[in-house]
């Protein structure tokens, strides 16, 4: 086995505290993914992601480096990662998803924040994610509250450029945040020395397309039954596409979704045929985020679709590509990022319109309401959620947890109690 910790010590990494992080990761993995019946074969190579998940990416980036290309971490599906890589950087996606990061977090942020936020500038402080140590400009962004002023913060310790988004969706807003996109496009270009032609404008737009559609393709082979690909494995696919090489997370999420298509024809599943359903919606699971998901799937159920950013909000809607000059493409890409309906817009009635689709689409059976702690735009967002989906008879219950493994015998009780009445 190759060793890295060469690479590691000379991102400036703490090793001891490094290896403390990655020990847990292979039984925790074990248990949650690779003891899974009847997986797709072509999910090897998500497996192979995961268990290098400090080293093989990381390899690449620092040759990135040494050839003078710049790395760039974004924290929200709203950055326009089309920019980035036009500008010959490479993006990658910074979200913490494990507990081990929220104590450093803790040390410069209120413990009452959402543990999204806390692992994310955790890890930074930690100095424990080689991601992290990657990064020439790391990408904030106006979201909620908490991450807005989290930058401010991150910013002592690292490079941060920060995107103002609008929180309403009207004519003047997405004029505002077409003039947010064309700053961050001379931030790259001052960045990188590169300037974004239209022509690897265009080839980046085709691109990222090709990755959207490509979990498309994937989250439709879920609205069969039975199931052919369990909601972790799933979920697994869309964390990973935020660090993967892009090019080569097609390939293999195409191999993926060609394997499950054959397995539908033929009848196969990973869960009985009849399964209760159940769409996830909320706020984002970032790897190694799994626990929802593993306690509904260890309870019987299937999650079939997940209505986050680490799900359909992250794909869906197509940049136009069309545009042949660089106003036309900045034009696309931003209507295209407002078409995201996230909690800090108000209103936010698009979102509701998607979870009827998306129950609709995926036959689901109940929804489960995914709740960081302290997330405040999603946990008053339920109110509307709620009233809507009852009125339409649609079972829902909300979850509202953290990072830690505390209330998982208490969440599972919970689970297995919705279910029973589904
Ligand atoms: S577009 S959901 S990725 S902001 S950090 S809002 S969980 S309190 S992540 Fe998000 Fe962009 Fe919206 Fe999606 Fe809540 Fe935590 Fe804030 Fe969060």
């Amino acid at each position: 086995m190759t060793d890295y910790r060469k690479l590691w010590s000379d991102l400036g990494m703490d090793l001891e505290k490094h290896d403390r992080l990655t020990s847990a990761l292979p039984l925790i993995y074990e248990e949650v993914y690779l003891q899974q019946p009847e997986r797709p074969q072509a999910m090897e190579y998500f497996d192979l992601v995961v268990a290098e998940i400090h080293s093989l990416r990381i390899v690449e980036l620092v040759e990135h480096r040494r050839r003078g290309g710049k790395v760039c971490g974004a924290f929200c599906v709203f950055v326009p990662v089309e920019i980035i890589r036009a500008a010959g950087a490479v993006a990658v996606g910074l979200c913490g998803g494990s507990q081990f990061w929220v104590p450093d977090g803790e040390r410069v942020l209120p413990r009452n924040l959402c543990p999204l936020i806390k692992a994310s500038v955790g890890a930074r402080l930690s100095g424990t994610c080689p991601y992290f140590q990657s990064c020439d400009l790391l990408i904030g962004e106006t979201t909620c509250d908490g991450k807005k002023k989290a930058w401010e913060v991150l910013g002592e310790y690292a490079p941060v450029y920060v995107m103002d988004l609008p929180q309403m969706k009207r004519p003047q807003d997405l004029a505002a945040w077409r003039g947010e996109i064309e700053l961050f496009l001379a931030r790259i270009e001052e960045l990188t020395g590169c300037r974004v032609t239209p022509g690897r404008l265009a080839e980046e737009i085709r691109l990222q397309n090709r990755l959207r559609q490509a979990l498309e393709r994937l989250y439709h082979t879920r609205k069969a039954d039975p199931v052919p690909i369990s909601g972790k494995d799933a979920l697994l696919v869309t964390q990973v596409s935020f660090y993967d090489d892009p090019r080569r997370f097609i390939d293999k999420t195409e191999a993926l979704v060609a394997e499950v298509e054959a397995r539908i024809a033929s009848g196969q599943g990973v869960f009985p045929p009849g399964a209760p359903r159940i769409l996830v919606t909320g706020t984002p699971m970032a790897i190694p985020n799994w626990k929802l998901h593993h306690i509904i799937e260890t309870a019987g159920a299937a999650v079939v679709c997940e209505e986050t950013c680490t799900g359909t909000r992250f794909f869906e809607h197509q940049v136009d590509e069309t545009g042949r000059t660089l106003e036309e493409q900045l034009q696309a890409l931003a209507e295209r990022y407002l078409k995201i309906n996230c909690s800090c817009f108000t209103p936010n009635s698009g979102r509701l319109e998607d979870i009827f689709r998306l129950v609709e689409a995926y036959q689901v059976d109940g929804v489960i309401y995914y709740n960081l702690q302290f997330c405040h735009g999603y946990a008053v967002e339920y109110y509307t959620v709620e009233k809507a989906l009852k009125e339409q008879g649609i079972p829902v219950m909300k979850v509202e947890t953290d990072y830690s493994e505390e209330d998982t015998g208490q969440l599972r009780t919970r689970v297995e109690a919705f279910l029973e009445m589904l």
